[in-house]
């Protein structure tokens, strides 16, 4: 039964004991929504690279491109849990993306989806690591697939460690502060390095330099979901409204900032 359900809202899901990921919630305010009796995490995936020709002359980040994950993928979830709460009346359904106490990219190594690369990404075999994740926390007790720990790694070629513009790449994870995606979505003054790596890196919004490179994302499919489909822009916004991107959740000023970087470069 809940096969079938979720099977109608990503082409890929799975299922993470929540046992294994209580000792490891990202403290964050929306935390307070987890059911007091989590038993199991259902990690959803919705792909959204739209094939290289979809990009030429973008100055965002692939993940920028589709309207904004947050709401698309919020709706979906929605619709399932909203189905699966009628399916089990007696179980609670809470849904996440991105904004989650979930460390998404564990939750879904452990419900065997795909392999933790050393850029901090999620890869999958079919549609490397342009994927969104998606989770519904839940009461039910679910069948789980025996991961471990060390057996989930990507090949370890380095190149995304070689390829990034800022070092922030190491063994022990991503240094967030220097990675030029957290830079780009940063209030307030750059200062004259962090404005010279956006002029070079010529994107305005978030950075997918680590995983252009990567191989495990050659010839991986473009079959987007559906949301993702219409809707893409591959420039950012210049006008008044900038609702439903992903970068309007840190204001107008963060991206005009950024393009104006970009136009001095011309
Ligand atoms: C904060 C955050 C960021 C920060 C920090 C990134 C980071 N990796 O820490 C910034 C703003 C930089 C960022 C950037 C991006 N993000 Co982000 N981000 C998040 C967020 C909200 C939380 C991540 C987090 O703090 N996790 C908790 C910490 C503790 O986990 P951790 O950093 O992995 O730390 C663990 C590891 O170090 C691990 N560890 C131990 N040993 C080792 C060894 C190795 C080799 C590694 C890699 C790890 C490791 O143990 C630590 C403790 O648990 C997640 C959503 C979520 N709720 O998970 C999205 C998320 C990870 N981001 C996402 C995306 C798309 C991006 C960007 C690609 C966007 C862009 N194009 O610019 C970039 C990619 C940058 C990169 N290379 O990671 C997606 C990733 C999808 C995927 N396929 O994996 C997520 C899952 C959001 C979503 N719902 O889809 N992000
Ligand atoms: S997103 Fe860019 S800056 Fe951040 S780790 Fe990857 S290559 Fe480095
Ligand atoms: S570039 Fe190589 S080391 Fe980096 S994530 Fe991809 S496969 Fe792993």
């Amino acid at each position: 039964m809940i096969n079938e359900i979720l099977s109608r809202y990503a082409p890929v899901y799975g299922y993470c004991p929540f046992e294994k990921l209580n000792n490891a919630l990202i403290e964050c305010r929306a935390k307070n929504r987890l059911p007091s009796d989590s038993k199991s995490i259902i990690v959803l995936l919705f792909p959204y690279y739209l094939g290289d020709d979809a990009y030429e002359g973008s100055d965002i980040s692939k993940y920028a491109v589709v309207p904004d994950y947050h709401d698309t993928i919020t709706a979906i979830l929605n619709k399932a849990s909203q189905e699966l709460e009628e399916a089990y009346p007696d179980e609670e359904f809470v849904v996440f993306t991105d904004n989650s106490p979930i460390p998404e990219v564990k939750a879904a190594m452990y419900a065997g989806l795909g392999v933790r690369g050393l850029n901090g990404l999620f890869i999958t075999e079919k549609f490397g690591s342009w994927v969104f994740i998606g989770e519904i926390v839940t009461t039910l007790a679910l069948e789980y697939p025996d991961i471990k720990d060390n057996s989930i790694n990507c090949i370890g070629c380095k190149k995304c460690v070689t390829a990034c513009p800022t070092k922030a790449i190491s063994e022990k994870g991503i240094i967030t502060e220097r990675c030029l995606s957290y830079i780009t979505q940063k209030k307030g003054e750059l200062t004259d390095e962090q404005i010279n790596l956006i002029k070079s890196s010529g994107c305005a919004w978030g950075c997918d330099i680590c995983q252009n490179i990567c191989p495990m994302n050659k010839n991986c499919a473009s079959q987007p979901i559906d949301a993702f489909l219409n809707g893409a822009e591959i420039k950012a916004r210049t006008d008044s409204d900038i609702s439903g991107r992903a970068y309007a959740w840190r204001g107008k000023k963060v991206i005009q900032r950024n393009l104006a970087i970009l136009e001095e470069k011309r």
